[in-house]
């Protein structure tokens, strides 16, 4: 074999020849465009000839060849080749064209997201999940947190009974944990700080466009804290972080695929529920102190806060009624608790939770809680148990939010809902 010789492997997405020339275009490593491997007919054996001219799209490709001085072709990267191995042909009809130019079925991008993984759209979102899923671990790692793994098969659920897959475990009954809630604040009574990037499993009957029945999330703890306000001012500079770093890694990759990146946010304004409510009733919302915001009426405040320019926002201290038993009660009926909302989508929930053993059980029973159930979560609240807060966030929706993808589905590779359990 000659020395100095180039290697390529991947998969044909485009194929053409002109007089004695043949160009194929062979997506390789993790960039978007395709190398354009220039064949001529004088400068290779007849097989490799052959091979070239009859090569069926979407092949699976290994080839060597040299780099030519001058690169002519628009894509950018060029190889002239002196060896082509056909590893594996297609023996169906392709069911995405790899060209790009006739749109399949939106289906068959989910059905096949192999094949749409061939495309830029589709790498350009996945190369930007697997940034986003490395900021986030760098983030909290160099800020003093554990990454921590919880059981997802539990005995409990944190986030009410109806949502919770069973699982047959042995002679018990057992769930598919909705959020590793309760194992990330008993860790609270041990070291001060966790992080978990983690699925979650909710049997939610909804068929939305933000709702996925397995989906993955960010759960993050702190104890000793002040306030709800020491979680916000952390998520408040994690949301900056990434989008900053996504616009600077990525932003011109995502833009020229079409994507509406959200540009990189500046300090996430803060709004209380109360706040939220009048700016409703201001747009006509007919909102009762005490409701929890509904699909409508948080795109609605998505919209009047983008007319502001603000694509982030809090929504702080809602009716300890429409929260969870573990968030913190505050006076007049409402809770030291927080939503994250980018784009008029809830993206994270969270707050200070409450850490006093006696007010705790009040909350439980408060909410019809068989106290029983939890008595391993309630335990890590009789030693020396620190006020503490965090919040879940969800890693799809962020990532939906960020691109600007009309489904939470783009977002996932194998997305799971009421009526999808393969591929
Ligand atoms: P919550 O139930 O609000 O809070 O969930 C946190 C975030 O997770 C995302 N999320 C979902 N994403 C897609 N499909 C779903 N079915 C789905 N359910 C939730 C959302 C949501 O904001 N334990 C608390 C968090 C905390 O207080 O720390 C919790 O689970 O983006």
């Amino acid at each position: 074999m000659p020395e100095n010789l180039e290697l390529v492997e991947g998969w044909v997405v485009n194929a053409r020849v002109v007089g004695r020339i043949a160009f194929l275009e062979v997506i390789d490593d993790l960039s978007l465009k395709p190398v354009t491997v220039v064949v001529k007919r004088d400068e290779v054996q007849d097989e490799v000839w052959k091979a070239a001219t009859s090569i069926k799209l979407g092949s699976a490709v290994r080839i060597r060849g040299v780099k030519p001085e001058r690169v002519v072709s628009r894509k950018g990267r060029e190889l002239h080749a002196r060896l082509l191995q056909v590893l594996a042909e297609p023996v169906d009809l392709l069911p995405i064209d790899p060209t790009g130019k006739t749109p399949a079925n939106p289906e068959a991008y989910i059905n096949y997201r192999y094949l749409a993984l061939r495309l830029p759209r589709y790498r350009a979102i996945f190369l930007a999940r697997s940034l986003l899923m490395n900021l986030t671990r760098e983030y909290f790692y160099s800020r003093g947190f554990l990454e921590v793994n919880t059981p997802k098969i539990v005995g409990a659920g944190a986030e009410g009974g109806a949502t919770l897959f069973v699982v047959e475990y042995f002679e018990r009954k057992a769930y598919l944990s909705q959020s590793p809630q309760l194992y990330k604040q008993m860790l609270m009574c041990g070291v001060p700080r966790v992080f978990e990037i983690t699925p979650y499993f909710r049997a939610e009957k909804f068929s939305t466009v933000r709702h996925l029945n397995e989906s993955w999330g960010l759960d993050v703890e702190m104890g000793f804290i002040n306030g709800p306000e020491d979680v916000m001012d952390v998520l408040d500079d994690y949301i900056r972080y990434v989008t900053r770093r996504i616009n600077e890694e990525l932003g011109s990759t995502l833009r020229e695929q079409g994507f509406e990146l959200l540009p990189p946010v500046e300090k996430i304004p803060r709004y209380t529920y109360r706040e939220a409510v009048d700016i409703l009733r201001g747009l006509g919302f007919n909102v009762r102190m005490g409701d929890d915001l509904d699909t409508q009426a948080e795109k609605a405040l998505g919209e009047y806060m983008e007319r502001q320019g603000v694509y982030a926002y809090f929504i702080t201290e809602y009716p300890w009624e429409a929260k969870p038993f573990y968030i913190m009660k505050s006076e007049g009926g409402l809770s030291k608790s927080f939503d994250l909302d980018i784009r008029g989508i809830e993206v994270a929930s969270g707050g200070q939770r409450e850490h006093r053993y006696a007010e705790l059980l009040g909350n439980m029973r408060e909410k019809g809680l068989n106290v029983e159930d939890f008595s391993f979560y309630l335990e890590a609240f009789k030693y020396g148990m620190p006020p503490h807060g965090g919040f879940g966030l969800g890693l799809d929706r962020l990532l939906m939010t960020l691109l600007g993808l009309p489904n939470i589905r783009e977002a996932v590779l194998f997305p799971r809902d009421r009526f999808r359990l393969v591929p």
